[in-house]
């Protein structure tokens, strides 16, 4: 293990549990919030709540792990337990959190459903074979195979930029006036927030060496999670309000007594 000082290990252990809480309050909002939007809308907001879910569970592992990993000495100070920090915990969180985000960017975009059914596919896809390409390098001790490995999860991933980017541009001009800005956003969230892990996972190549490459990776994941996962989902939340209350109507019963209707 990285050798670190008390207050390294302290600020990691910090920025973790800050972690966990943001995603058990953002859990418990959107779910919550899911009777509170037109029914087309309820599934993107169960997945965003599902998203943090997970990821609250992950980051427990996490801070269980990284706890194991050092212990404080009599003396004060901090040494290595032996006991190895395990980072699969955030590959197996991503693989599975990854292509839900996608899909709750999908779903409350309300396409065509023919534009749905192939994106629905393609995108979660990409996802999760450029997840299952970056683990490789992030656990390699040399820089070669971080390298090559950063390569090939690159290539799904500038497919899933250039998708939502070109791809959705034509999507996003067809979404109703006030949504429009929001899905806009959502859109760039996820682009620039993105852009970043393939950059935290390079921080062991670039200058930063050992204690301050563990602790720049750890906290730079963390945040970009927090971003990625809960203030995306708020963002999502935000346009299944704007979008419900445009579409009204389904919060009246409908006459015939099979229930309220929304519009396809
Ligand atoms: C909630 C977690 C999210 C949104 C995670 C996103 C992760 C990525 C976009 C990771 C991308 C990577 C590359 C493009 C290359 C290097 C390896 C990865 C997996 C860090």
């Amino acid at each position: 293990m990285t050798p670190l000082d008390i207050g390294q290990f302290n600020l990691v252990s910090n920025v973790i549990s800050f972690t966990i809480a943001t995603f058990g309050a953002a859990t418990v909002f959107f779910w919550l919030s899911r009777q509170h939007v037109a029914p087309v809308y309820r599934m993107a907001l169960l997945l965003s709540g599902l998203v943090t879910f997970i990821a609250l569970y992950h980051y427990f592992r996490i801070y269980e792990s990284w706890h194991a990993a050092y212990q404080i000495t009599a003396q004060g100070g901090l040494e290595a337990t032996g006991v190895p920090f395990n980072d699969a915990y955030r590959y197996v969180d991503w693989l599975l959190t990854v292509p839900l985000l996608l899909i709750e960017l999908i779903l409350v975009m309300r396409l065509s459903s023919s534009e749905n059914r192939k994106l629905m596919i393609t995108l979660p896809a990409a996802a999760a074979l450029m997840i299952v390409l970056g683990y490789p390098g992030e656990v390699a001790t040399n820089d070669t195979t971080r390298w090559v490995f950063w390569g090939l999860s690159m290539i799904p991933f500038l497919y899933i930029v250039w998708t939502l980017f070109a791809g959705l541009s034509e999507a996003i001009k067809r979404q109703p006036e006030r949504a429009r800005g929001m899905v806009s956003a959502a859109r760039w969230v996820t682009i620039i927030v993105w852009c970043w892990y393939p950059v935290v996972y390079l921080f062991p190549i670039f200058g930063l060496s050992g204690a301050d490459a563990e602790v720049g990776l750890q906290i730079g994941y963390s945040a970009a999670d927090i971003l990625a996962k809960a203030g995306f989902g708020l963002l999502i939340a935000r346009i299944a309000f704007i979008k419900s209350e445009d579409e009204r109507e389904w919060e009246q019963p409908a006459p015939t007594g099979q229930g309220a209707q929304p519009r396809a």
